[in-house]
């Protein structure tokens, strides 16, 4: 079978001078090593998004700048950064579109909480601020191991009996990397808390009626261990499998058209 596309929203770095859209090879590299096919979009509009969704299996959303507040009904108390509306805005609508139309779906860090904010929840805008009693969550400003950043595995989560995520890790507590600020404070609608870290911080959800719907606070595509790869494989095989669902329909149409 042909390898399933995975579209991509291509994030952009307006942090940075001049502002560019770039994505890193670890994402690419993990999607492509276990049997996908990377399809990275710059900013469609609603309708240019629904005439891509066909072209596509799956949907991998990827980490990145802080989600503006508003969305989630919030001002902006100073600690969300770098915020990209439009950005924010495409990611959003592609996580509701995935649902609408039960494509895969695996966000990670920023990309987890955009699917939580798509689904009505909210974020800590910085959980250092924020929550009490509160790990080290953000090691891109902590210097403190010779590893590369986004290999070191930083503090552990309890993975939820029952869940997807534990069927994938297998494991009832696992070691994680942890580069990001903000966090999951409430829920959205339709999502399940799937992992949890030891200051009470939810690292990973997934969406109960889907075919694929994980979004981790971490980072698989920088590890190499085992439960790390099998987030990956078992979302590209769920996109393999909505590729076979639709080309069988598609070939029944077809039959049906020529018999009718
Ligand atoms: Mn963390």
């Amino acid at each position: 079978m042909d390898r399933p596309r995975i579209l991509i929203p291509l994030p952009n770095h307006s942090d940075i001078v001049p502002s560019k859209y770039g994505i890193n090879q670890s994402y690419i590299h993990a999607v492509t090593k276990n049997g996908g096919e990377p399809l990275c979009v710059i900013r469609p509009d609603a309708e240019n998004m629904l005439g891509l969704l066909p072209l596509v299996s799956g949907i991998l959303v990827v980490g990145g700048n802080d989600i503006d507040p508003e969305f989630y009904g919030q001002k902006n108390d100073g600690f969300a950064r770098y915020v990209d509306r439009e950005r924010d805005q495409t990611e959003l609508t592609l996580v509701r579109l995935a649902l609408k139309y039960q494509l895969p779906l695996l966000g990670i860090c920023r990309g987890m909480q955009v699917i939580n904010v798509a689904l009505g929840g909210s974020l800590y805008q910085d959980v250092h601020e924020e929550m009490s009693g509160a790990l080290v969550h953000d090691h891109h400003a902590h210097g403190d191991t010779q590893l590369p950043r986004g290999c070191y595995l930083a503090h552990s989560v309890d993975v939820v009996e029952g869940t997807l995520l534990y069927r994938l890790v297998k494991e009832k507590t696992i070691k994680v990397n942890s580069l990001h600020h903000q966090g999951v404070k409430t829920l959205g609608k339709s999502l399940t808390a799937s992992a949890i870290a030891p200051d009470g911080l939810v690292e990973a959800i997934e969406i109960s009626d889907h075919p694929f719907g994980l979004g981790v606070e971490w980072h698989p595509e920088e590890l190499i261990d085992a439960a790390s790869q099998n987030i990956f494989t078992s979302f590209i095989n769920a996109a393999k499998n909505a590729a076979a669902k639709r080309s069988i329909g598609h070939n029944l149409k077809k039959v049906q058209e020529k018999t009718t």
